[in-house]
């Protein structure tokens, strides 16, 4: 594929029907270009939730290293990121019945950009949340604990959508950016939790559910006494098990 094609994600692309690459194969110049003009739009939409992401990282990468120097040792196991894509973004803004409308698109889903932390403990959750929410730079819009107050299925999180600035050339533009918080423990749970949902098309069978939401709570007993056990390791005073805020 050349950087010349005007319609360079046209072959093969599941959002364009057989009917639309017909159309397509003899549109006018006009509307070529008009096509074009549109994608354009949408990958300049989409890239501003990279660069939003790429603030957050940066932001959480800063406190980990200086966290490991001060505190000798690391409370961010890894941060996954992610910009969902053009299909996701249309599907999801259909689901909740946004119009297909790019500001409408903006204000209506909050989690077209997401980052994932995982933390070692409970306690570090809540710490590297109040580092990144309490900088002067970060809005907070909303706040889910499910940690404190987990899904009936037993689900764990802290979640926050937040808008981070990204600098344009055209000047500074908010970003809003979903940024979920968890343990490993909890983490290997929403993943297997996840699969399972998806394996049996969301039907998923009633001892399935019961097995996955004890497993929650054996996951959350476990994060307890690790993080006990640390602290008695480390001799440290009791951390924070919840919001401060
Ligand atoms: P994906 O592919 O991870 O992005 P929303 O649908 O986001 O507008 P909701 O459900 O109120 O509204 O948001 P919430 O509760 O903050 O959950 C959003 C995300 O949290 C989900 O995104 C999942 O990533 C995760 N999540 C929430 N509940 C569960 C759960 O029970 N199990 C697992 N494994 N993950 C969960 P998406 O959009 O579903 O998917």
């Amino acid at each position: 594929m050349s950087e010349d094609d005007p319609l360079p994600t046209r072959p093969g692309t599941p959002l364009l029907s057989d009917r639309a690459v017909e159309l397509l194969d003899h549109a006018d110049s006009n509307t070529v270009a008009e096509l074009t003009a549109l994608r354009d739009q949408i990958n300049r939409f989409l890239m501003r939730y990279k660069f939003g992401v790429s603030e957050v990282e940066t932001k959480l990468t800063i406190l980990r290293e200086e966290f490991n120097f001060t505190a000798g040792y690391n409370p961010i196991e890894n941060i996954a990121c992610r910009v969902k894509p053009l299909d996701g973004v249309l599907e999801k803004a259909a689901r909740k019945g946004i119009p297909l409308d790019l500001d409408a698109i903006k204000d209506g889903l909050s989690d077209i950009a997401g980052v994932r932390v995982i933390c070692s403990f409970v306690s570090d959750v809540y710490r590297i949340f109040e580092m990144l929410t309490s900088q002067d730079d970060i809005t907070v819009l909303e706040v889910k604990d499910y940690i404190a107050h987990p899904k009936p299925n037993g689900y764990r999180s802290l979640h926050v959508i937040l808008e981070v600035p990204v600098f344009l050339s055209s000047g500074p533009q908010q970003v809003r950016v979903e940024v979920q918080f968890r343990t490993i423990a909890m983490d290997f749970w929403a993943s297997l939790e996840h699969k399972t949902y998806y394996k049996y098309d969301r039907q998923v069978p009633k001892h399935l559910i019961e097995g996955l939401t004890e497993a929650a709570e054996t996951a959350a007993h476990l994060d307890a006494t690790m993080e006990r056990l640390h602290h008695e390791v480390r001799g440290y005073p009791e951390p924070p098990r919840s919001l401060s805020i």
